[in-house]
This record gives C-alpha cells, sequence and structure tokens, in this order.
C-alpha cells in the first residue's frame, strides 16, 4: 500500500523538491496552497497532473496555516501517514518589517497543525521545519544540543514551533520531529535569499542587463548546502525507529564574500568590480556564523551532505545563465553535468 503524506509549502523551495521526491517513491502527495491573484505553483507546475486521469498521485488544497479550522477538514479528508510542515514566512529580514504576520504563521501556524492532527483523530509522523537560526548568537559549530540563542522575529518564531513539536512529542507521544536545517540553496531559491540575489545578478550583468549589485553585510558565514539532498533527510527522519530531532548541515562554513566570488568566477567576472554596499540589507540583529555539526545525522540516518558552496555557486549560476537565455519564461533545473555529480531528484526540464 503506498503512503499519503500531506504538505504544507508545496509551493516552496523545499516542498516542490520534497514533493517530487515522494512521488518518486510512490506516494500519493497533498499539497497546501494559499490562494493567490496570480499562480503560485511555478516551482511544481512539472508534478501536476490531471485529477481526471487514473491514478494521479499529486492533490492541491486551497489552505493557509492561519486558518486551523480549514486544516482540521483537510486532515480528516485526506488522513496522511506523514506531514510535512514546510510552511513559513521564511526570509529573516522581512521579519523585522512583518513580526505579528511572521509570528502568526511560522510560529503559531505549526500549533494550529499539530492541533488539528489531535482535532482531526488521525495519526501521522510530523515533521517541522526548523533552522539554524534557533542558534544565532551562539557561535559555531551548532549541533542538537547548543544552546539556542535567535537573532531575529523568524529566529523567535520559530523557536516556538521547535518547542511546541517537542512538546507534542512527549505529551501525546506523537512521533513528530525537529530538522534543524542550515541554509540550502538551488535553482529554484527565492530570487531575495543572499544566494539567489547574487546569481541571478551575475547572470543578468553576463547578459548586459545589470551594472551594480548592491549588498549588505558580505561578512556574514553560513554553511550552505544544495535543497535537494536536505529533502532526502526530512524524509529519513520520518522513517526513523524513533522520533528525535536532527541537524542538517554540509559541515562548511564560507562567507557571503566567498560566495559572491565563486559565483562571479563561473561566468568569468570579477565581483570586486560590480559589488557595492547597501545598508538597506543589514538586518537590526544579525546573525554572524553559522556551521553545523551533522554528526548524528550521518550516524542514525545515513545522510551526509555532497555538494558544498563551490559548487553549489556552479550550478545555480548556470541555471540563471540558462533561464537568461530563455528569457526568465521557465524555471530551469540544474544542468545535466552537475546532476550527474549528485543523486537528486530533480527534474530536467
Ligand atoms: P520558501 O521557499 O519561502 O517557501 C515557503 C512556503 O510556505 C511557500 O510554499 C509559501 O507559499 C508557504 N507559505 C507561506 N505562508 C503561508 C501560510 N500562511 N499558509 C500556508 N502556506 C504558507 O521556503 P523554503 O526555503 O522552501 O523553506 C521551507 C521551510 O524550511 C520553511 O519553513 C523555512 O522557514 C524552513 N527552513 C528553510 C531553510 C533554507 O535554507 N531554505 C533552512 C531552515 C529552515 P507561497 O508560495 O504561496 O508563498
Ligand atoms: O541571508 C547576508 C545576510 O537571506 C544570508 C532562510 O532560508 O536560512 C535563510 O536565512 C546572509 C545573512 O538567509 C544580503 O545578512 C548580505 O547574514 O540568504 P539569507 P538567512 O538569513 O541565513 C535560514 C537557515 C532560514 O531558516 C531562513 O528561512 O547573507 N546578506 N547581503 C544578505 N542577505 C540577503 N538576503 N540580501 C542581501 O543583499
Amino acid at each position: 500500500m503506498s503512503k499519503t503524506a500531506f504538505i504544507t509549502g508545496i509551493t516552496g523551495q523545499d516542498g516542490s523538491y520534497l514533493a517530487e521526491l515522494l512521488l518518486d517513491k510512490g506516494y500519493e502527495v497533498h499539497g497546501l496552497i494559499r490562494r493567490a491573484s496570480t499562480f503560485n505553483t511555478k516551482r511544481i507546475d512539472h508534478l501536476y497532473e490531471d485529477p481526471h486521469e487514473k491514478g494521479a498521485r499529486l492533490t492541491l488544497h486551497y489552505g493557509d496555516l492561519s486558518d486551523g479550522a480549514r486544516l482540521v477538514t483537510l486532515l480528516s479528508e485526506i488522513n496522511p501517514d506523514e506531514i510535512y510542515n514546510l510552511a513559513a514566512q521564511s526570509h529573516v529580514r522581512v521579519s523585522f518589517d512583518e513580526p505579528v504576520h511572521t509570528a502568526n504563521t511560522t510560529g503559531v501556524g505549526t500549533i494550529r497543525l499539530l492541533e488539528a492532527v489531535r482535532q482531526a483523530g488521525v495519526m501521522p509522523r510530523f515533521y517541522q521545519a526548523s533552522t539554524s537560526e534557533l542558534f544565532g548568537a551562539t557561535p559555531p559549530p551548532q549541533g542538537e544540543d547548543t544552546p539556542m540563542y535567535p537573532r531575529s522575529p523568524y529566529g523567535a518564531a520559530k523557536m516556538y514551533a521547535y518547542w511546541i513539536t517537542k512538546n507534542y512529542r512527549e505529551a501525546y507521544d506523537m512521533f513528530a520531529v525537529n530538522g534543524i536545517l542550515f541554509n540550502h540553496e538551488s535553482p529554484r531559491r527565492g530570487e531575495t535569499f543572499v544566494t539567489r540575489k547574487i546569481t541571478r545578478a551575475v547572470a543578468a550583468i553576463k547578459a548586459g542587463q545589470q551594472d551594480k549589485l548592491y549588498m549588505g553585510n558580505i561578512d556574514a558565514i553560513r554553511d550552505w548546502g544544495y535543497a535537494p539532498e536536505y529533502a532526502e533527510g526530512m524524509w529519513r527522519m520520518l522513517q526513523a525507529d524513533e522520533p528525535e530531532d536532527f541537524v542538517l548541515a554540509t559541515g562548511v562554513g564560507y562567507s557571503v564574500r566567498d560566495f559572491l566570488q565563486f559565483s562571479f568566477e563561473a561566468a568569468g567576472l570579477e565581483w570586486e568590480k560590480y559589488v557595492e554596499f547597501d545598508e538597506r540589507y543589514l538586518r537590526p540583529t544579525e546573525v554572524d556564523a553559522l556551521m553545523g555539526d551533522p554528526t548524528k545525522a550521518h550516524e542514525k540516518l545515513g545522510w551526509q551532505a555532497k555538494v558544498l558552496a563551490p559548487q553549489l555557486a556552479r550550478i545555480m549560476v548556470n541555471a540563471d545563465l540558462k533561464q537568461q537565455t530563455m528569457n526568465g519564461q521557465h524555471y530551469v533545473d540544474v544542468p545535466a553535468d552537475d546532476i550527474a555529480a549528485t543523486s537528486t531528484h530533480a527534474v530536467e526540464r
């Protein structure tokens, strides 16, 4: 019998890779999408199956993490074996502009979903998209037992979600786990996160459409991995014998300056000629350095990151260059030569 999964945030970067992975594994996949006045399913359009066709295994449902009643109805109907809660207002800088909205979606949204599980009387395994932003000001390396010190409304909202997931595991014996994921990127990364902002700018500069790239704090250090590999890690957490929290990271840190260099080099350009500082991209409180310790995931889940930032930058620049030549009409996935070097579930278009 095939398993059924429910994914919130299926239209996001991670949701799209996870949906691919689960469909590949034979799951029936249900995704929560927000009604918008424009289409917001670009990252999963290639997975769409006409529901009139027999055997269609991807179903999308309108809903929102702010609407608990809708979540109860959906979970009662779907009765999933696994829930992946990936939906969030996920941009750290934006969370300073919209702190209450971020708390409502990223924090309280999680308890709405957990309560919906209880009210619907279903018994799925539950994955919570926790984050290295929980560690915030605590210096690296950061592992499962590192003290948490969030530095943004986003980090604080995720802190609540992290603890309420643990609490429901202990209070109600739920198989509920936190995946504490360090930054992971891809050609599908949202355009205003730093890696994608850089790789899109490289492609636009190369095409003669842009002269300058304005950046904030380029001294910040991050542990950047490749998103499809992290989707595999999420799935493995829910297949484990016991519900436990895991860090997923590469274990290697690079600065934003390093990522600029890798990306511009990939297009044969010198970053210093194009990059300028703009204070509007600074945050009121910054997370200076994140670098994870993925030992537990390696030992217990057999999970290990393969792609590190230099290769990641090449993958993303190549995809953005290709997208430029296609006039930005389509999402372009990982080029074939890079895909061969990884074992991912990315779909070529
Ligand atoms: P993303 O690309 O920003 O996707 C976020 C998803 O959440 C989108 O599908 C979005 O829908 C949906 N969403 C936002 N608000 C919602 C609401 N109120 N109700 C229902 N859906 C809502 O994020 P991502 O990079 O894929 O990350 C996935 C999850 O992992 C997030 O929770 C993020 O905070 C967390 N995380 C990410 C990283 C990372 O490096 N990527 C690291 C650690 C943790 P629309 O498409 O309609 O906007
Ligand atoms: O910033 C610096 C910025 O916005 C990375 C989310 O997925 O990962 C992500 O959060 C660093 C920061 O990601 C610009 O100050 C410099 O130090 O790409 P980012 P993030 O804040 O690390 C975590 C794990 C999550 O959970 C989040 O959901 O880059 N930086 N100049 C800049 N950042 C941006 N966005 N834009 C700049 O111009």
